[in-house]
């Protein structure tokens, strides 16, 4: 290994244990935190712009429909903290209903992005502290001790829950739940159960941009970590597993194939999948069951007005 490439890895080692991990598997995988560097939450922010993806839209209604409501459940002095803030345009709503809302602490594995919409935060609300955290929320909650520790409330929005699988979710929002304390609470926006060819056009859009954020992901492989994937080897595959409930991103290898990263050999067979994500879909039932296993009771649920996604307010 050269020195400029050993200091590449050692610089990413994590992202490159995980990936050799994921591809080693019998059932290939990535993990998808891996999508969001710069390009790729720029690529989300397109995703949430297309026709066919309703999410973003459909939450944003909602958010507005219900943000004086949630404003009036919050009360005075919150402590707003948003794991995997992204442009800021939801909490924007947020913050701009409440009285008196104190601190605002964004949290975001992009470091660049979460910095560019921490600034846009502090020039449009001058009276709020914003304490921006670049870290894996799904790692660690130590940023919260930076925090005070009365009237934490997690703004989590986005169905990025349904990213988890159950059992982590579970254990996600009990440790949420944990950090709120008996004053705290968690507004979460989760995804609902619809027909399949709608869930699946929203992950196969006309212009390829899904495919396009989860080919990002090796991209980075052969920029940050010395890889060779040729991406047109690759094809983008989601589909409703119905089943488990999930839409599951796929990336297909096209034919027999050979990958280097860095100086590991990674071998493909036709047709052979890295599994990338998974997106979870849940009615209100099986999410409120889903909070109560993790010792959540839910306070108020609210849907949009075309049923597509739920909004839940969560307390201990
Ligand atoms: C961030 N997350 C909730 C998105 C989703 O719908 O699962 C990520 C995404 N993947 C493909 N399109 C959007």
């Amino acid at each position: 290994m050269d020195a400029k490439v050993g200091s590449l890895i050692e610089n990413n080692n994590e992202f490159y244990d995980d990936v050799i991990d994921g591809l080693s598997k019998k059932q290939k995988s990535l993990p998808c935190k891996y999508f969001y560097d710069q390009v790729g939450s720029e690529l989300f922010e397109e995703i949430c712009q297309l026709d066919e993806y309703y999410v973003t839209r459909s939450e944003l209604e909602l958010i507005d429909t219900i943000k004086s409501e949630l404003a009036q459940l919050i009360g005075s002095n919150a402590v707003i903290i948003e794991p995997g803030a992204g442009a800021g345009i939801k909490i924007q709503k947020l913050l701009a209903t409440l009285d008196t809302p104190s601190t605002y602490v964004p949290i975001d594995i992009s470091r660049d992005f979460l910095n560019y919409s921490g600034e846009i935060i502090k020039q449009k609300f001058p009276n709020i502290d914003v304490f921006p955290v670049a870290a894996d929320f799904t790692q660690s909650f130590k940023w919260l001790d930076y925090t005070v520790q009365s009237n934490r409330v997690v703004f989590f929005p986005g169905s990025t829950i349904g990213n988890f699988d159950p059992a982590q979710a579970e254990s996600f929002l009990s440790n949420v739940g944990e950090i709120i304390g008996s004053k705290g609470a968690i507004i979460i926006g989760v995804d609902l159960v619809k027909p399949i060819a709608q869930l699946e056009a929203a992950y196969n859009d006309q212009k390829g941009i899904t495919a396009e954020f989860n080919k990002n992901i090796l991209v980075r492989i052969n920029n940050e970590l010395n890889g060779n994937f040729d991406l047109d080897l690759f094809e983008h595959d989601a589909f409703f597993n119905v089943e488990k409930s999930r839409i599951e991103m796929h990336l297909k290898s096209k034919e027999d194939q050979s990958v280097i990263i860095n100086e590991q050999q990674i071998d493909f067979k036709e047709s052979e999948r890295i599994h990338t994500e998974n997106s979870y879909k849940y009615s209100i039932d099986s999410f409120v069951e889903l909070a109560q296993r993790a010792g959540l009771k839910r306070a108020k649920s609210w849907v949009d007005s075309n049923n597509r996604v739920s909004m839940h307010y969560l307390v201990n």
